[in-house]
């Protein structure tokens, strides 16, 4: 059977349910009686870790005897997701441990519930990682990431009156089986202090320390007997010294957060997309960055030799997104400070040594922080980061635009203030690109805007350094976990494992046509939305029905992936319905699922909004149950697993030129959902791969949106023209959704009228609107829909994370 094979370890239910029964009475202290689903989970948990580090320490073996170059993947979010379930499955025991924790007595579907997610990520490129993590080990790359092991994840989500609120979410409470403390593994790190000269050396003294221990977490592979290291530094006060006995003077943020060793690794930032500029996140940075490069540099020293100079042949850095950026200047630090290396040579192993990717293009989202606070945290980087600096302008700048200082100003790792007197600002993405031998965007469209739009000079200088690396998904949590009986259907109807090629999923395109198969696909779609109405029914208490299209909408919530647009369609359905309620449109479920980050008050009052209308429209008996709006709190993996199985349309609908990539909609069209998309970020690629005709693609292009921008563009003027939008909009500003607050959706509307409509929501309204009048009269045509839904799944061969892995390997890593 595909899913089988002699790397799975030989186990059968029996031998699962006695060490189940062990772990309850000797590990945790438990009677089998007293046993209940959180019992059996952290007791089925213990039998998997064990598996789990016994192949992790044959894989080392096996490390340590091999050539292969290692990756280190640096991120400070990696959204695992719950571990128990995903493990069985690449372990190839699911259906075992199922017959085993039967015979127990409580089900393993109750059992898998009780792991908490753990939520150490804000959205798609916590989660990327996470999928890369899974495809290097199945592709038995050796490999470890490395991360913050966050006491407060991201925020727990609730809603009050509509409004989001948030709790902190100490995910880790109730037991977290699957870390292991390595304390043999410790680091310290310094911080604050300054740089002094003894005997032409600089040195880096009375400094505060702080350590960093680390938690293992295992990462298992499909069909292989790999297991790699998920490593999570956690930071403690180093003995004698403590951060909270310095003096007052660096606690400048404006609530006097105190900034103490513990406090380092407390809590993940929640701004996806606009940094915080706080020093706490700066020294997160630093302190996780200089634990792993510490770890893995002693680890090259015990494998190989005592000196870096060829570390290069040995160990690749990857930098997700400028958050570890400061490992260039901490790299170039040892090299230089600790391995006595001159800078000139440092520069070059540390180019080899690291690549950079780039994971988004708003302008906000860029990293800068101020000299002054670089030089009080971290002196001696910001000195080395100067020296970066005029070597890449002054020989390499120089060289290609010989007295031009212009162009060494624009260039600048270290930007001129705008105004004399004013912070000069560090430019993270420009240390980035100057300390890696490559750069990637995540899909063809956003790379092509790194080269031309973000880093043209660069561009022009190093033609080979920027270069695309589509993003892709794991088919082992994002199909084969999530989504079983479709899996099942797909091992039934097709040759060869697609769990470890997804390719093979092209066979499927020959049942697309087939009414048969068109039957099979379509009822297990019905079967998920069966239970996801059974999940809206527990978490909203609405009754929706699964013969309704379940058009859904999952994402951070931010201006640019627009649920602002998705609501004044809903809006507008609904007045088109009140005003006829014999309307012959299909009945349809909106869904959505989004955190905003606490502070961005536009992206609450979308939230808001929805959940307002959601309640207005679900109440109103007079449209027949034709329409309705669910808003699930706490949007997170686990959720999303149940959700994206039950999805027959996909929303994917950001300003184009703005989404990266997206994953999402890579996940969606796996599991059969037809996307309603812009051509935005990996959308462009999906429509390659399925074919226009598979996909309702509408709205602006990059360069028409970049043109109407030019022309001047007056969100008045379509609001003026279009009664429908002028209806809804007005309505929202009447105060007739929130009596209580008639003000508390103005400022959405300031958004979209007053304030230049900067994401271009009404200038493609009516085309988003008639892309949903197709989608109706697809799904009208039942073997039309199927076909293209089965198309969709059977296309996404491309976006597999195994793929994005090995172009890494090939164009980044250089790995044969
Ligand atoms: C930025 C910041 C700024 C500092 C505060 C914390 C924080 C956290 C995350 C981010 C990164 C935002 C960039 C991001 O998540 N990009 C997404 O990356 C996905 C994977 O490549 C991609 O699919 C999405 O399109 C892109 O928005």
């Amino acid at each position: 059977k595909a899913g089988q094979n002699d790397t799975m370890p030989v186990v059968d239910s029996e031998d699962i349910a006695q060490s189940v029964v062990r772990h309850l009475q000797q590990s945790l202290g438990v009677e089998l009686d007293e046993a209940g689903p959180a019992e059996y989970w952290e007791a089925l948990s213990l039998v998997v870790r064990e598996i789990d580090l016994q192949r992790i320490r044959a894989t080392r073996k096996k490390e340590r005897e091999g050539k292969a170059r290692r990756i280190y993947y640096l991120s400070l979010e990696f959204l695992v997701g719950r571990l128990l379930g995903n493990n069985l499955h690449n372990l190839g025991i699911f259906k075992e441990t199922e017959k085993a924790m039967a015979k127990l007595g409580t089900p393993l579907v109750d059992i898998l519930e009780n792991e908490s997610d753990p939520s150490l990520g804000n959205g798609g490129l916590g989660r990327l990682a996470a999928c890369f993590m899974d495809s290097m080990t199945t592709l038995d790359m050796p490999a470890m990431g490395y991360g913050i092991n966050y006491r407060f994840g991201l925020f727990r989500q609730s809603f009050a009156g509509g409004k989001q609120v948030e709790t902190p979410d100490g995910w880790r409470e109730d037991s977290f089986p699957w870390g292991i403390e390595r304390a043999k593994r410790k680091q310290h790190v310094k911080l604050y202090g300054l740089v002094r000269e003894h005997a032409g050396k600089a040195v880096w003294e009375d400094t505060q320390e702080v350590l960093g221990m680390p938690w293992d977490v295992p990462v298992t592979g499909y069909g292989t007997g790999t297991v790699n290291t998920l490593r999570l530094w956690e930071s403690r006060a180093a003995h004698g010294f403590d951060l909270n006995s310095f003096d007052a003077g660096r606690y400048q943020d404006s609530r006097s957060q105190e900034i103490s060793a513990e406090n380092i690794s407390q809590v993940l930032y929640p701004n996806d997309n606009h940094p915080a500029g706080k020093e706490l996140r700066l020294i997160q940075q630093y302190f996780f960055v200089a634990c792993s490069l510490a770890d893995l540099i002693e680890r090259y020293k015990r494998e190989n030799s005592e000196s870096l100079k060829n570390i290069a042949d040995k160990v690749a850095i990857q930098l997700n997104d400028t958050h570890p950026a400061i490992a260039v200047a901490e790299f170039m630090r040892v090299l230089m400070d600790e391995e006595n290396v001159v800078f000139s040579r440092a520069l070059e192993v540390t180019r080899e040594v690291f690549a950079y990717t780039n994971h988004t293009l708003l302008p906000e989202a860029l990293e800068e922080w101020p000299q002054q606070l670089i030089t009080k945290v971290l002196p001696r980087h910001m000195q080395i980061i100067h020296m970066i600096n005029y070597h890449f302008l002054h020989s390499e700048v120089e060289a290609v635009w010989p007295g031009d200082d212009h162009m060494k100003r624009r260039l600048s790792i270290i930007e001129e203030p705008d105004r004399p007197g004013d912070d000069q600002m560090v430019r993270m993405a420009f240390l980035s690109v100057v300390g890696s031998h490559k750069v990637n965007g995540v899909a063809a469209l956003h790379s092509r805007l790194v080269q031309e739009k973000l880093f043209p000079e660069f561009h022009h200088m190093w033609p080979e350094k920027i270069i695309n690396v589509t993003n892709g998904v794991t088919p082992r949590r994002w199909l084969d976990y999530c989504n079983p009986e479709l899996a099942a259907l797909i091992d039934e109807t097709i040759e060869g494992d697609w769990r470890k090629d997804l390719y093979k999923l092209g066979a499927m395109k020959a049942y697309a046509d087939d009414p048969a198969f068109q039957k099979r696909f379509a009822a297990i779609k019905h079967d998920n939305k069966k239970h996801l109405a059974a999940v809206i029914k527990e978490l909203c208490d609405v009754d929706v029905s699964p013969d309704a299209i379940f058009d859904v909408q999952i994402k951070r919530l931010h201006e640019y992936k627009r649920q602002q647009m998705n609501l004044l369609h809903i809006m507008a359905l609904y007045r088109r319905l009140l005003d006829n309620p014999d309307l012959d449109v299909p009945p349809r479920v909106f869904i959505f699922g989004a955190k905003a980050a606490p502070g961005y008050k536009v992206a609450k009052t979308i939230i808001h909004a929805i959940n307002r209308v959601a309640e207005r429209v679900n109440n109103d008996r007079r449209i027949k149950d034709k329409l309705k709006v669910v808003f699930l709190p706490n949007y997170r993996v686990s959720l999303a697993e149940k959700i994206i199985p039950a999805a027959d349309v996909s929303e994917q609908i950001s300003t184009a030129g703005f989404e990266a990539s997206g994953t999402g909609n890579m996940k969606f069209a796996l599991n059969g959902a037809l996307t309603v998309g812009t051509l935005d970020g990996a959308n462009v690629e999906i429509a390659e791969e399925v074919g226009d005709d598979n996909i309702f693609i509408f709205g602006l292009t990059v360069e028409q949106v970049s043109e109407l921008r030019h022309r001047g563009y007056n969100p008045r003027d379509i609001y003026n023209r279009s009664e429908e939008l002028r209806s809804v909009i007005d309505w929202l500003d009447s105060g007739d959704l929130c009596p209580e607050e008639p003000e508390a959706f103005r400022p959405l509307v300031e958004a979209l009228l007053d304030q230049g409509d900067y994401f271009l929501t009404m200038a493609d309204y009516q085309a988003y609107s008639d892309a949903h009048e197709r989608i109706a009269e697809t799904w009208k045509k039942p073997e039309l829909w199927w076909k293209m839904a089965i198309t969709n799944s059977a296309s996404m061969g491309k976006f597999s994370s195994d793929r994005s892995i090995q172009d890494y390997g090939k164009a980044i890593w250089n790995m044969s």
